[in-house]
């Protein structure tokens, strides 16, 4: 008798009684959930009540909405896991809008959850919730990737597990469920459980596509690869790397985004907005996610071939026209063509010879970064460049560094692919607010690796009730606080913006310093010790220390006196007014 054949492996499920609440947390543990980012309400104590029966998910607390929402963003970037977030009904829901625009900005999986009133079957007027008429979905309609409101508690398992599939499958993104506190609260329910994975795509590309990509790349003479962080969502680092190789291509990043390829690798050119908008025969745009300048110009490279390969259709078709655009997941269509590649191109005259000049140039800023930062060793007010020097050299090895940092640091830190080199875990909306929150998630997901915070002065005050959670649960994150006493990215866009503010060099409400926040004592109210450092002398025994607390398994922060740089650095002023002398 002919053996029967392997049918495949049917998804494991899972039959559950309980509460509605219940069915959820059996939900969770059912998707891999080990972490709920909250902030806590009475509406939803069903679901809280089942922390206490169902084993598995361990609630982290975080003092406000846009702390919870930014922890579970930095925990799915650092994991590359979907996160799990649950808010108080309508209201938490709205303050944790400004960093769920973050998440739905870069599309980090994550599925948010909130109780929710009736609003319409006995009143109005309602506490928390959305007002009569409304859904509460249409609190996060434009900051999410799809929504859904549970009545029935039957259905709990059901819709979470479409919203973990939704949250993972490409283009990824935040999803929001809101459940009648009637569902989360009614008792015997029963369900079945069974998780929701990302839809599998198909991932094979045309040949010919593959073969006009490789015949652009192999002729150009001036070529450019852009890459973005979809490249890390797709885990295509290594292809990535091969492609950039082969072709002896210069690599350019996104705004700030200096996680998307190793800043000492050769190809390595910086921000794309920095280079020259359009020298280029070909280029091709790899996991990019282009921003809009909201002017003509967004047309970019308008005379050069152009390819752009990405899983998001939104970012291949929502910016400038391509000549050829490959809807795909990026590491699979990477992968492929660099099947197309024969070892024996490398010896192309016009690849050999670019190989050798980007190997010169890079040489020459690596060592221009280098000597522009030793020249500040000695100045009498921390220069930013020597800090970000100093924590390059310094900070262990392995480190995910979070930043919120907008004094052009990024640029100094060792990010790379290698296990060795650091990672960088960011926010490309730039919500403010997202920093402390993001640096508890991405070390709550890979605790093996050191995690630092480098964030402004002003940035940190948008989450600043953070590191009460990093030492509840003992996150030993070094937040390294760039004060300069000023919104200075504010202030020089201002002075660059001209008007009567450049002319008399003065820039309303960019500078901080009246009062002067003290973030040594902000941190030890909640629970972490650290320092102030004021001279160039003392930077390196002041990240020592704080390397050597963050070993010991404890958070510190340094609270870093910097210079100003750039237009209005000299200034303090601000339109003074105190209610004591009106
Ligand atoms: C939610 C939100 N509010 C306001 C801004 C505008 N903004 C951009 S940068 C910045 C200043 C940040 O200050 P700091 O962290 O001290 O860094 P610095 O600019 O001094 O380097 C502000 C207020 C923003 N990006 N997001």
């Amino acid at each position: 008798m002919a053996e029967a054949k392997n049918v495949g492996d049917k998804t494991a499920n899972k039959q559950v009684v309980g509460t509605g609440g219940e069915l959820l947390m059996h939900q969770l543990v059912a998707q891999g959930v080990g972490y709920a980012f909250t902030n806590t309400g009475s509406a939803e104590a069903g679901f809280f009540d089942a922390f206490l029966t169902v084993p598995g998910v361990q609630p982290i607390l975080l003092l406000n909405e846009s702390l919870v929402l930014s922890a579970a963003d930095g925990y799915a970037r650092a994991s590359r896991k979907p996160a799990f977030v649950n808010v108080h009904l309508a209201a938490g829901t709205r303050q944790g809008s400004g960093q769920l625009y973050n998440s739905y900005f870069d599309g980090t999986p994550m599925v948010v959850t909130a109780a929710m009133r009736d609003n319409g079957s006995f009143g109005d007027h309602n506490t928390l919730g959305v007002s009569s008429g409304f859904a509460q979905m249409s609190t996060v309609q434009d900051v999410t990737k799809k929504r859904w409101e549970i009545r029935d508690a039957r259905g709990i398992p059901m819709a979470t597990r479409r919203a973990f599939s939704e949250a993972l499958t490409m283009p990824s993104g935040p999803t929001y469920m809101a459940f009648s506190g009637e569902a989360l609260d009614e008792k015997s329910v029963e369900g079945v459980i069974t998780a929701g994975r990302a839809l599998d795509v198909a991932t094979t590309p045309e040949q010919s596509t593959l073969e006009t990509i490789h015949d652009a790349l192999l002729n150009s003479e001036k070529p450019l690869l852009v890459v973005g962080p979809d490249v890390q969502n797709a885990q295509a680092q290594q292809e990535i790397l091969e492609l950039a190789e082969n072709y002896a291509v210069p690599v350019a990043v996104g705004f700030f985004d200096y996680g998307s390829f190793p800043r000492s690798h050769p190809s390595f050119q910086g921000m794309i907005d920095a280079l020259p908008a359009d020298d280029y025969d070909v280029v091709c745009c790899v996991g990019y996610r282009p921003n809009t300048r909201a002017n003509p110009t967004d047309e970019r490279f308008p005379s050069a071939f152009r390819i752009g390969i990405g899983q998001d259709p939104a970012m291949l078709n929502g910016s400038f026209a391509h000549d050829v655009q490959l809807w795909s997941n990026v590491k699979t269509a990477v992968a492929a063509l660099n099947r197309l590649w024969q070892p024996g191109d490398a010896n192309l005259h016009h690849i050999s010879q670019r190989r050798a000049a980007l190997a010169e140039q890079s040489a020459v800023r690596l060592a221009k970064q280098r000597d522009g930062a030793a020249e500040h060793a000695t100045d009498a007010v921390i220069h930013p460049s020597f800090l970000g020097s100093r924590m390059a050299d310094i900070l262990a090895k392995n480190t995910t560094m979070v930043s919120e940092n907008f004094n052009a640091a990024d640029h100094l830190m060792p990010f790379g692919f290698a296990e060795e080199e650091w990672r960088l875990v960011r926010a490309y909306g730039g919500s403010l607010g997202y920093g402390l929150g993001g640096a508890v998630g991405a070390q709550l997901a890979d605790p093996d690796r050191p995690c630092v915070l480098s964030i402004g002065d002003g940035s940190v005050m948008y989450s600043s009730s953070g590191f009460w959670t990093m030492a509840r649960y003992s996150l030993p994150i070094i937040t390294v606080v760039w004060n300069n006493m000023q919104y200075q990215t504010v202030r020089t866009n201002f002075a660059r913006w001209g008007g009567n503010m450049a002319e008399q060099n003065k820039y309303p409400e960019t500078y901080l310093g009246d009062p002067e926040i003290d973030f040594v004592m902000l941190a030890k109210a909640q629970g972490i010790q650290g320092e102030r450092v004021d001279e160039s002398a003392d930077v390196d025994a002041a990240l020592t220390r704080a390397r050597e607390v963050q070993a010991g398994g404890e958070p510190y922060l340094l609270d870093v006196r910097i210079t100003n740089v750039g237009p209005g650095a000299d200034q303090s002023w601000h339109k003074a007014f105190s209610l004591n002398t009106v």
